[in-house]
């Protein structure tokens, strides 16, 4: 059994993340391996293992580690393969790992999400190996089903067991509400030529300038897309509606300002992997970076730098890549030449 998936840690001591990665990986039964090494304190292991699992077909590598966590991005220097960084807890609550993690130069992407969530980290891995095996997608949606199933059972026990005097439950028929997400049923590669690869989501005009630098690199790239601007707070049925519209796609780039929801309602509603761009509108972007980031278990966003629309076109075309040999070289080249690019 060859490894898809090749973990990397900085350190055994981030080896309490990792297992939240491994237990996501054994159940949705993807193959990986895990080594210890660090940019820092072993540069040379990390490039060789890098380079050496790349040309043995790892498809997807996740990078886990803390303080300043330059593990991911040295792994993103040394491959054309999609990395997906897991800051952990060390000081600060994190923020230097996420900074160091997301906010990466062109064209090196990191697809960042939360802090200590390496079962995120996995989920992510495992929905871009799903881009191109059915099997595995099918598996995810499982195991959605099962966070969905979760959220029921504790709510039912949570307000079983309030006693309070004035506690006074509405009784709110519901209709059998189902989990709503909006499945891709075609599998082969090119099955309708009409299909866009991506949907890029801005969710106002304001982002637009972003958006462009993403479109921009989506045509250089061969990388076909639809566009829509889209907001799930102030257009929530024409959002669904876009969502439903879309669901052939193979992934999605969702690019937002301040309480940047539309990466969120994206993932809530489709289970491909979702690419956020964190714009900067107010706080430089921290607001974006840290509301797109930080999702809760079972819903990744894999989040690159503020303002970097090139990266999100390069991640997309990483991981759409993995199965597609002219994307896999245009993607190398523009990875080993990127100033012909700028
Ligand atoms: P130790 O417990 O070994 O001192 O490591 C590790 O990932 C870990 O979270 C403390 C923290 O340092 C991190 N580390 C990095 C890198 N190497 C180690 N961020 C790196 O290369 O980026």
């Amino acid at each position: 059994m060859k490894p898809k998936i090749m973990i990397l840690l900085g350190s055994a001591s981030d080896f309490k993340i990792a297992e939240k990665s491994l237990e996501i990986l054994e159940q949705l039964e993807l193959a990986y391996d895990i080594r210890v090494a660090s940019a820092h304190r072993t540069h040379e292991k990390v490039k060789q293992i890098v380079i050496e699992s790349t040309r043995q077909g790892v498809e997807v590598f996740i990078g886990i580690a803390g303080l300043s966590a330059h593990l991911p991005g040295m792994i993103a220097a040394n491959t054309h393969r999609p990395v997906v960084g897991v800051p952990v807890d060390v000081k600060l609550g994190g923020i230097d790992a996420l900074f160091a993690s997301s906010q990466m130069p062109f064209p090196a992407p990191v697809a960042t999400v939360g802090i200590d969530r390496g079962d995120n980290g996995a989920l992510l891995a495992a929905q871009i190996i799903g881009i191109h095996d059915e099997n595995v997608r099918n598996r995810i949606s499982k195991l959605r089903e099962n966070y969905y199933k979760k959220v029921q059972r504790d709510e039912s026990q949570l307000v079983g067991n309030i006693e309070g005097d004035y506690y006074a439950p509405n009784k709110i028929e519901l209709p059998k509400i189902e989990k709503k997400v909006f499945h891709s049923l075609k599998t082969e590669e090119g099955a309708d030529k009409e299909i866009p690869m991506v949907a890029v989501i801005p969710g106002s005009y304001s982002d637009m300038k972003i958006a462009k630098k993403t479109t921009m690199f989506l045509d250089r790239l061969g990388i076909s897309y639809d566009m829509n601007i889209i907001s799930p707070i102030r257009y929530p049925e024409r959002f669904e509606a876009y969502m439903e519209h879309m669901n052939e796609v193979k992934l999605f780039i969702a690019i937002s300002g301040l309480s940047a929801h539309v990466t969120g309602a994206v993932v809530a509603l489709s289970e491909k992997p979702v690419i956020g761009v964190p714009c900067p509108m107010g706080m430089g972007g921290l607001d974006a970076l840290l509301s797109m980031v930080n999702m809760p278990p079972g819903v990744p966003v894999g989040t690159v730098g503020v303002g970097n629309g090139g990266n999100a076109a390069v991640l997309a075309a990483e991981m759409l890549g993995i199965e597609n040999k002219d994307l896999e070289n245009r993607v190398k080249r523009l990875k080993s030449s990127s100033t012909d690019f700028k």
